[in-house]
């Protein structure tokens, strides 16, 4: 097997080693193989295993999907407008909402649900007197699901509140699979990432309603081409409002407000 003539599975799955790629099957088993899978090893000796696979996603996101729209109930009763907001890790999501708390949350009530792996570090940053913020710590999971969307809103005071606001775990692949039950996804693109992150990761600008094109005012720095960046997110997701912010200097923040407020649920 080389680079190029790399093996591809039957699910479509490239693997192409490249220099330094490990070669060496040492990798020890996690577990013990079952009888089953044992006694189709011994009857294949030319290494023609058959093993049949369930893909247990399926009936995952089915649950997923049902409780998704338990909270999308819950949220539309109580008048609450619900983002999810995704990106890479460090794009700037907790930075943008701690300025969006301070000034549109000033007269609009908000609360906030907070993922990462692990700390509460983002759920301190936001918390403020005016705003009830929980944390939900995922350990393993490098998304949040509306399983524990619903439990966090329960540890949440929700009175008065008439926006949530979701920051997912820092990861561009897993949280698009998961609907949480919000009527909004926000999808982040820094200029740190590069212009090409949608071509190469198009699924979760797929779903996006808006798209905010996050620390601009760095974007010169870096050689950031602003323009390829905007026509990649179209190219992708034609769908969503894209919006260019800086939480540093305030650039664009009025337009993310009057996109938050034109879409409040009637009171
Ligand atoms: N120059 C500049 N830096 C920013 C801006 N927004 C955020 N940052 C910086 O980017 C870094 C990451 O910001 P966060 O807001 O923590 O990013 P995040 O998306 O919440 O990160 P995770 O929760 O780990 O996924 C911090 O050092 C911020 O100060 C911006 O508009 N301009
Ligand atoms: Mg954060």
């Amino acid at each position: 097997m080389s680079a190029e003539n790399p093996a591809i599975a039957d699910d479509g799955v490239r693997i192409s080693p490249l220099n330094g790629a490990a070669v060496s099957p040492t990798r020890a088993l996690s577990a013990p193989l079952s009888a089953e899978i044992s006694a189709a090893l011994q009857a294949s000796p030319k290494g023609e295993v058959q093993v049949r696979s369930l893909d247990l996603s399926i009936p995952l996101l089915e649950r997923n999907d049902i409780l998704a729209e338990r909270n999308r109930g819950y949220f539309l009763g109580r008048g609450l407008l619900a983002l999810n907001l995704v990106s890479s890790p460090g794009a700037g999501k907790t930075t943008l909402l701690e300025r969006t708390l301070d000034e549109f949350g000033k007269d609009v009530r908000c609360a906030v649900l907070v993922g990462d792996l692990e700390t509460d570090n983002d759920g301190r940053r936001l918390n403020r007197p005016h705003a009830s913020v929980a944390q939900i710590t995922t350990g393993t999971v490098c998304h949040l699901d509306a399983g524990m969307i619903a439990r966090g809103v329960e540890a949440l005071d929700l009175t008065g509140a008439r926006v949530l606001f979701i920051e997912n775990v820092g990861n561009l692949v897993c949280p698009a699979s998961f609907d949480l039950g919000e009527q909004i996804r926000v999808v982040l693109l820094s200029t740190t990432e590069g212009e090409e992150k949608p071509l190469k990761y198009p699924p979760i600008f797929k779903s996006a309603h808006v798209v905010l094109l996050t620390k601009v005012d760095v974007a010169d720095a870096l050689g950031f081409n602003r323009a390829l960046a905007i026509e990649n997110i179209r190219k992708i997701a034609p769908q969503a409002q894209i919006i260019e912010v800086s939480s540093r200097t305030g650039e664009g923040l009025a337009q993310w407000y009057a996109y938050l407020r034109a879409r409040l649920p009637k009171q």
